[in-house]
């Protein structure tokens, strides 16, 4: 008789995300139109017809089920708006008790965490390197390398998620080009949420 277990297996592709898998979300410089601190070169660089990619997702979502895991890898180029890294947009999870775990592929990255009272944390991220994002806990993460950042992400498939705090919000750090180094510094633009 055939087994009844229903299990997945997939391949990590490197830069060309997961292989196989069932959904890929593009995210151009225009979807994050708002996000940069400098949104006056934002709008100069696409008013020029540029709208370059700032990252990838492909995915392997699960339906949103209590107790099921959605696997994500994501790929952000390499790439700065003036002297600020490219980045994803960043959200809460909209589910408080929905933790996740990222797992550091390929290239060099900071996540970015945040909880609702404006407390801030960050991590490095890179080959090798695992990060336990807990509850509660937006989280943004940011390319600071040269060539492509590729991590995995492991996740509640009912976790949800919330980008409009952060959309409307900010994150209360930047991370920036200092010296030729990145450096994590305060969001002049951030106002705590009330
Ligand atoms: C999902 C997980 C990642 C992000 C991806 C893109 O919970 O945190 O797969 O979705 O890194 O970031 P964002 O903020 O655009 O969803
Ligand atoms: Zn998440």
């Amino acid at each position: 008789m055939a087994s009844s277990i229903t299990y997945l297996t997939t391949t990590i592709d490197g830069a060309r995300g997961l292989k196989p898998y069932k959904r890929k979300l593009t995210r151009r410089l225009s979807d994050l139109r708002g996000y940069f601190l400098n949104k006056g070169l934002v709008e100069e660089i696409l008013s020029k017809g540029e709208n370059p990619i700032i990252y990838e997702v492909y995915e392997i979502p699960q339906e949103p089920t209590d107790g099921l895991l959605s696997i994500g890898c994501t790929v952000i180029y390499p790439g700065k708006v003036g002297d600020e890294y490219y980045f994803t947009k960043g959200h809460f999870h909209t589910k408080e008790s929905a933790s996740e775990v990222y797992i550091g592929v390929e290239g060099e990255g900071i996540i970015l965490m945040q909880n609702k009272e404006g407390e801030t944390a960050y991590s490095r991220i890179e080959p090798n390197v695992i990060v336990y994002i807990p509850p509660g806990v937006a989280h943004r993460t940011i390319n600071v390398g040269s060539g492509k950042l590729v991590f995995l992400a492991v996740y509640p498939s009912d976790a949800g998620h919330d980008y409009g705090s952060i959309e409307k919000l900010g994150f209360a750090k930047l991370v920036v080009e200092r010296d030729g180094k990145p450096e994590v510094v305060d969001n002049p633009n951030y106002v705590k949420a009330s």
